[in-house]
């Protein structure tokens, strides 16, 4: 007989609270009654569907780490981890823009703002009545974003801003741009500091990035900043070098951690079930053993999976998570969850190049989550100075 709810094998579902399960579920059942019917049309077409939007702000999607006080769910880590995982299930795309909205925007704001910036940005971004975006990668500044060429210069009570961002996911959709800059000028660049800026200002022009075979139902931009002025108050007061940006990668990497895991569970389910269904050989394909153990294996990658990440939503709400932790579980479950997207589009023969089934698209995603919250290599090289104290990143 077979186990129905092999999807959680190791009974996952009993480490959960019942305010845990319940948030799973509801954005579940959002994920399959309304974004899965229209997720493969978007693809095709590259477009991310924005009309759903305000649904996900009325189901709390948006910052709901984050305190009630600034219109956010205030739910746990393991809760916010569950949302990402159900999101991925469904689209990275998806996943991602409500990464950005809460760990990328809402977060510096949160951590780093004034008081008077939280109360003006956090209810109407928690609401979607405003969108952001986060901008700290350059054309020459990807895995080394110390190096970031992006300056602010203070003109009186003004920062006028001049540089060029790039692979801006939300880029062309935000109202509103966390800026990273050096503050000062080329001979003395200053320490690296975070600007809210509106994206109507004059000078700012967002360029929606062409061509990309991954991500198709997400904007991805390119952004460049000629001259742009931000009264002093859009400085985030409280942040204080790069420390303070890669403070922020920790939290989306966190969620990317749960999201890859969904994508996998999206692809698991559906070569287990077109294994069962597809006769070659007057047989289920199912039914031979290089498909069984094909099917094993995704199952035990995503069960570990599972556990990795839950066990690191549990130390996040403790507070004793480090960022090598974050590092470890980012890099294995993206890794796995790509292994995993190409073994069930294998499994699903020719089929498995349709948009009517989901493995390539989560395929074609997954690479760029690999690379994006910092490269597969990149996360080695930090667990590896993590835990040897010697550097081999420069
Ligand atoms: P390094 O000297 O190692 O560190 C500078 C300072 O930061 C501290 N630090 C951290 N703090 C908090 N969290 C972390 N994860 C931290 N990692 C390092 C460090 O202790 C130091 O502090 P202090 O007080 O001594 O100044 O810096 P480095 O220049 O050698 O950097 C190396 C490295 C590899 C750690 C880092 O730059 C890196 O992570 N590179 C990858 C870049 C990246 O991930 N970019 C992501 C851009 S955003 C994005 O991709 C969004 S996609 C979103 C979506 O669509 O979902
Ligand atoms: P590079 O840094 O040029 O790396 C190229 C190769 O060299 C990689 O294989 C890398 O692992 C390797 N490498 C680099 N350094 C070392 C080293 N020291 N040792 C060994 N190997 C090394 N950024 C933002 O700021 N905001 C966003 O919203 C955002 N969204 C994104 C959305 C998408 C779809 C994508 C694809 C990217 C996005 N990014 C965003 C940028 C992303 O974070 C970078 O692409 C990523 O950090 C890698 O930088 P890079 O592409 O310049 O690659």
């Amino acid at each position: 007989m077979a186990r129905t709810s092999s999807l959680d094998y190791f009974d996952t579902e009993s480490l959960l609270s019942e305010e845990e399960r319940a948030v799973r579920d509801t954005i579940g059942e959002w994920v399959d009654e309304k974004f899965l019917p229209v997720i493969g049309e978007c693809y095709i077409e590259g477009r991310f569907p924005k009309e759903l939007i305000p649904q996900l702000a009325d189901l709390g999607a948006f910052g709901a780490n984050m305190p009630e006080k600034y219109g956010c769910a205030d739910l746990n880590s393991v809760a916010y981890g569950l949302i990402m995982q159900e999101l991925e299930r469904g689209d990275s795309g998806v996943r991602s823009f409500v990464s950005v909205q809460s760990a990328l925007v809402m977060y510096p704001i949160l951590e780093f703002g004034s008081e008077e910036q939280r109360q003006h940005w956090l209810p109407k971004l928690a609401r979607a009545e405003a969108i952001g975006c986060f901008g700290l990668t350059e054309p020459d500044y990807g895995s080394d974003p110390g190096g970031l060429i992006t300056r602010a210069v203070k003109d009186g009570d003004e920062w006028v801003i001049n540089g060029t961002k790039m692979w801006i996911t939300n880029g062309s959709l935000a109202d509103v741009a966390i800026i990273w800059a050096k503050t000062g000028d080329l001979d003395d660049p200053g320490s690296i500091r975070g600007f809210i800026v509106e994206t109507d200002r004059d000078g700012f022009v967002a360029k929606d990035q062409k061509g990309k075979l991954s991500l198709l139902a997400a904007d991805t931009s390119e952004l460049a900043l000629q001259d742009v002025r931000v009264p002093d108050d859009h400085l985030l007061p409280n942040s204080s070098g790069l420390r303070s940006a890669l403070m922020c990668l920790n939290q989306a990497r966190y969620g990317i951690a749960w999201g890859a895991v969904g994508a996998a569970m999206a692809c698991y389910q559906e070569a287990l079930s077109y294994a069962q269904n597809r006769v070659q050989f007057e047989r289920p394909i199912a039914g031979y053993q290089i498909q069984q153990i094909r099917l094993v294996e995704m199952l035990t990658e995503i069960t570990k999976g599972q556990l990795l990440a839950l066990q690191l939503g549990r130390l996040k709400d403790r507070g004793e998570l480090h960022h090598g932790q974050v590092s470890m579980a980012k890099r294995n479950n993206v890794n796995m969850a790509c292994e995993v997207a190409r073994e069930a589009r294998r499994l699903l023969g020719a089929n498995g190049i349709l948009v009517e089934y989901q493995s390539m698209r989560h395929m074609a995603n997954l690479e760029s989550v690999y690379t994006y919250e910092g490269t597969h290599d990149i996360h080695g090289l930090i667990i590896g100075e993590d835990i040897t104290g010697i550097s081999a990143i420069s």
